[in-house]
């Protein structure tokens, strides 16, 4: 298939823009390489040294045979985005580029307002670029399990049956997020429903859970290949952060009470989730949601296997609670369905298979390149400023 990977140069589409390549499938990146100045800006570094795109596309080449060709641009701008459109005529966009930190969204009135306007707006230029030149193109769109949020019910995909007042209707589930960034994915939700319901566009909202794990098959080729391993409190994820905290001897910084509960996913199979996607694409005018993750935790619980899979390893591991810095519950009921994806063929990969070699074990072998500072959380909730009057660093003091 002839496939656009929007957000190609990230965590996840890395991963995917290679699996698919290596899958034989036609794949072709577009990335304006944003989240690397947001890193610079922030002054965060990945765990993992990552090369810079075209030394990576090159090496890919070299060792696969497989040109990835790279379009660099910001899915903001239309007539970059269209044009892009236009010259690839893709069978499949897969949209990963987004701004997709929570914390990052509520640091300040500025942050807020550029996720959204980066999220929401790069979205609907996608929208209006695939009406007007790839009508029949399959849209597989990045969404979150956190647009639900944490209900006293459980959790369906995308869609609940209601009966009110002796009429029954099958509705949009309700949302109920928690951070401007989770918030972003609501939006686009409801334009991309739209956009469906009008012109008959075709899509796919994958909402994935938190991502963990760095190896795929195809970064494992090179070291040179290496994905990112985000590990700092506005990007790294609960999991990769515990695991990099437990190779230096940082106590794991649970969060609160830790009850939290999350749908969690290995990034090997979030490629494969991916490609389960593009193979079966949602019918002209439909507007299909898929829960993909493979297992849900509770933050504590995770503090725990980290704990024990670092002691098989020689590390001495405590467990912190901090006070909450986000508004959330600490614990409530969590049931979220996850059948769509298995149904399609996805053969999940456990947390408690692959903690050690695809976290923990790279974890320690970059352990030098390891800033403690980047682990204690500074961004709060709940004084979320309204403006950056001075330095972003002072901005990010409590
Ligand atoms: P990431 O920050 O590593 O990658 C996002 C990529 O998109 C970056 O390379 C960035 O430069 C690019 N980008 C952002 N805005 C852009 C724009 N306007 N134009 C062009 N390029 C742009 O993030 P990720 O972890 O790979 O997440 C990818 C997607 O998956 C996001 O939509 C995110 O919301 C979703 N997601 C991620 C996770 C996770 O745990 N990482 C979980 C659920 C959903
Ligand atoms: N948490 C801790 N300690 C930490 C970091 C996080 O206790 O050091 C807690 C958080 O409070 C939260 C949970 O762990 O309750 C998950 O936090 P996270 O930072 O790992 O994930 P989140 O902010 O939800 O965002 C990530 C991705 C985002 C994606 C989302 C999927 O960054 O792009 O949309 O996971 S989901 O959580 O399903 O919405």
């Amino acid at each position: 298939m002839k496939i656009c990977v929007l957000g190609g140069d990230g965590y996840c589409g890395w991963a995917a823009a290679l699996y698919l390549s290596g899958r034989g499938h036609q794949v072709s990146i577009v990335d304006s390489l944003v989240r690397r100045q947001w890193d610079r800006d922030l002054e965060v570094e990945t765990l993992t040294p990552i090369l810079s795109m075209p030394e990576r596309l090159n090496l890919w080449r070299q060792l696969t045979g497989k040109t990835i060709p790279f379009f660099p641009g910001d899915v903001t701008d239309y007539e970059f985005l269209s044009a892009t459109i236009q010259t690839l005529a893709p069978e499949v966009v897969v949209h990963f580029a987004e701004q997709r930190s929570a914390p990052y969204s509520m640091i300040d009135r500025e942050h807020a307002v550029s996720t959204q306007v980066n999220n929401v707006v790069g979205t609907m230029n996608l929208l209006f670029a695939l009406r007007e030149f790839a009508p029949d193109c399959h849209l597989v769109k990045l969404g979150t399990m956190g647009e639900y949020g944490t209900p006293n019910i459980d959790i369906e995909e995308g869609y609940i049956e209601i009966e009110h007042n002796g009429r029954k209707d099958i509705l949009p589930f309700p949302k109920q997020p928690g951070s401007f960034y989770h918030l972003s994915k609501v939006h686009d939700s409801h334009n991309i429903t739209f956009a469906c319901k009008i012109w008959g566009l075709r899509a796919t909202d994958l909402n994935q859970g938190v991502v963990y794990g760095t190896v795929s098959d195809e970064v494992a080729l090179h070291e040179g290949l290496i994905n990112r391993f985000d590990y700092d409190e506005i990007f790294g994820t609960v999991l990769n952060r515990f695991c990099v905290q437990a190779a230096v001897g940082h106590p794991l910084t649970v969060y609160g009470k830790g009850g939290q509960t999350r749908g969690y996913l290995d990034i090997r199979d979030t490629v494969r989730c991916i490609e389960i996607a593009c193979q079966s694409p949602a019918k002209p005018g439909e507007f299909r949601v898929f829960n993909q993750f493979t297992e849900q935790f509770r933050v504590l619980e995770l503090a725990h296997m980290v704990r024990a899979a670092a002691k098989n390893l020689g590390l001495k591991v405590e467990i912190d609670h901090l006070p909450a810095p986000r508004v959330e519950s600490e614990e409530h009921y969590y049931n979220a369905r996850h059948s769509k994806l298995i149904d399609l063929g996805l053969q999940p990969h456990y947390l408690s298979e692959s903690l050690l070699d695809s976290l923990l074990n790279i974890a320690v072998k970059y352990r030098d390149r390891v800033d403690q500072s980047l682990f204690m959380p500074r961004v709060n909730w709940r004084n979320a400023r309204n403006d950056r009057s001075q330095k972003l660093a002072a901005t990010l003091t409590l």
